[in-house]
């Protein structure tokens, strides 16, 4: 998609919010404005509501997040008619409940579809956004709400001869809406992140044949995905307002039996029966397994020994098995996987595990893919390359601020931001979940919630003053940079070359992007800086 570079004209219709994007961030943007009295309206790429759940249609894709807490909390009669199916809902069932909450609350009557924002400028004088669009259209905003997601664009990844190639190739990201049958088919697959790991076992089971181009393992750990438990169930329904808050108020937004414990400093047999307890849990549980696991190097170390013997108990052949290990980065660095059945379909005839390391892949013909050893046959090529994460879909959009200013320049040394919230020099424009803040760190639905209610909250008070312009003061984003600094430097998280880092995008400077003091913490600053009268924001 080109991105404009002319002025936008703004001859539109002045409103008093625009939200770009109409995934969970944006919906809920949209719904708690108009209860407001603002007058707000939406515009959304995609010709649907859902976002993530929209565009990630490919075989396999679920939440990583229990789904009871997965879902808005903002409405109590919205969390009495809805029933999630399993533990951790399909892609499906996701669109279906953005779906359904955009019918609920009537939201498409204020959302454009097919509308991609291309440029966004900031009129001093008149004191509003002048927004274009690729349909051409020209609109006017005082406020301009960035709900574009933390992982909407995929990374420019491409490799030598990829339009040679004679048969179909797949991006997990830009799934086909009908869906693909690899029923008789070749397929190979180049990634092995959550996409991958969640598309592979299905895709296996369609599939002739599947290879698997792995460049670096990642560490996985049982869904045990099924019903909810009925002991889940029961809590959840006795109080849900105490189960969202318990949720909220935890480091990652999603309850994980955090323990204060050490691993270094607990006997073996016990470190060993909780990490089995926790695996046996399923998902991110293990992450609170022990309190030192994220900052010491000897206890991160006994996870990942733990994790590499479950690997060897699932797959069949060792050398496989050595190969599927993570040993570049510790454990939580990356995001960790969660999967249902990865790594026992190494296991079946039909799948084949490709070293990209041993043999470096060097591009592509009209039937596959050549590495410096081997050509590979397909008839079908799924790019499971991830996402130019955090400020992919921002700094594609040519936003200017005050004096014309280009966001891609204030953040040519990564992205700086006050409380992820604001950025100095761009009035009256907010990031849901944006960088520098706890965003893809937490339960993003929870991230989601904190935000709209923080940004609905602020509106109000500009306009109970009527002020009408907010922005992050300079002080405050150098101090709030320092801060995020402060809070990720005693953790391994910049160890790893992850997209959290900026790392898996050529040319992208390398700053650990989200806030990694936890969502509880964070929750609290934002609102001791809000009954402070928005400290360190400039109200005009
Ligand atoms: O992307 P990724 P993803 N040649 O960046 C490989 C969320 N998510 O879409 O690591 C060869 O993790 C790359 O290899 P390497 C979740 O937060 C959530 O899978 O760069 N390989 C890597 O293996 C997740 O973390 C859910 O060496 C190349 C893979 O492609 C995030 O989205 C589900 C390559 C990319 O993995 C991103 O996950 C799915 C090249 N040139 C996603 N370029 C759930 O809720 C890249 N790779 C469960």
């Amino acid at each position: 998609m080109a991105v404009s570079s002319e002025r936008p004209s703004g001859d539109g219709q002045l409103i008093d919010a625009l939200i770009v994007g109409a995934g969970f961030a944006g919906m809920y943007m949209l719904h708690k404005l108009r209860g407001l009295g603002f007058n707000a309206k939406g515009v959304e790429a995609g010709s649907g509501v859902g976002g993530t759940w929209y565009w990630n249609r490919y075989p396999g894709a679920r939440v990583d997040i229990q789904s009871l807490e997965y879902s808005f909390g903002f409405d109590e009669d919205l969390e009495k008619e809805w029933r999630w199916s399993e533990r951790y809902a399909p892609q499906p069932e996701l669109l279906n409940y953005a779906e359904h909450v955009a019918d609920r609350f009537d939201l498409k009557r204020d959302i454009r579809f097919n509308t991609r924002v291309t440029a966004a400028h900031w009129d001093e004088a008149a004191q509003v956004w002048k927004v274009a669009t690729d349909p051409g259209e020209a609109l006017r905003c005082r406020h301009l709400i960035l709900a574009t997601g933390c992982l909407s664009v995929p990374t420019d990844v491409t490799f030598p001869g990829l339009d040679t190639f004679q048969g179909d190739i797949y991006r997990t990201s830009r799934w086909p809406h009908e869906g693909v049958d690899f029923s008789g088919r070749r397929v190979g697959i180049i990634g092995t992140g959550s996409s991958a790991i969640q598309s592979i076992p299905i895709i296996a089971e369609q599939a002739e044949h599947l290879t698997v181009f792995q460049r670096t393992p990642n560490y996985s750990m049982p869904a045990h995905n099924g019903p909810i438990p009925e002991a889940e169930l029961e809590a959840w329904a006795k109080d849900p307002r105490a189960y969202r808050a318990a949720s909220r108020d935890t480091v990652g937004g999603f309850q994980n039996e955090a323990s204060e414990a050490m691993a270094t400093l607990t006997a073996p047999e016990e470190v060993r029966a909780e990490l089995e307890r926790r695996w046996a849990w399923g998902g991110f549980r293990i992450l609170g397994a022990f309190a030192d696991t994220a900052v010491d190097p000897d206890a991160n170390r006994i996870v990942q020994d733990f994790i590499a013997e479950k690997i060897r108990g699932q797959v069949a052949d060792p050398a496989v098995a050595d190969l599927l290990t993570p040993k570049d980065h510790p454990f939580g660095t990356k995001r960790p996987c969660v999967d249902t059945g990865y790594y026992a379909t190494f296991n079946r005839p039909n799948v084949e595990l490709v070293n990209l390391r041993a043999e470096p892949l060097v591009g592509f013909n009209a039937q596959g893919i050549e590495t410096s050893k081997k050509a590979y046959a397909f008839d079908a090529v799924v790019l499971a390359t991830g996402f130019d994460a955090m400020t992919g879909a921002i700094d594609r959009i040519d936003l200017r601020g005050v004096g014309g200013r280009r966001i891609k320049d204030h953040w040519a040394e990564g992205p700086r931001t006050y409380l992820g919230l604001m950025v100095a020099g761009f009035p009256n424009m907010f990031t849901i979940t944006g960088p520098g803040s706890p965003s893809v760190l937490t339960n993003m639905i929870n991230s989601i919630e904190q935000h709209v209610d923080w940004i609905a909250d602020c509106l109000v008070a500009l306009k109970q003053r009527q002020q009408t312009s907010i922005e992050a003061s300079p002080e405050a984003e150098a101090a709030w940079c320092r801060h995020s600094t402060e809070a990720v430097t005693p953790t391994m998280l910049p160890q790893a070359n992850s997209w959290y880092m900026g790392a898996n995008v050529p040319g992208k400077p390398r700053m650990f992007m989200p806030y990694a003091g936890g969502l509880n913490t964070y929750t609290e600053i934002c609102n001791q800086v809000a009954a402070k009268g928005y400290e360190g924001f400039i109200i005009r």
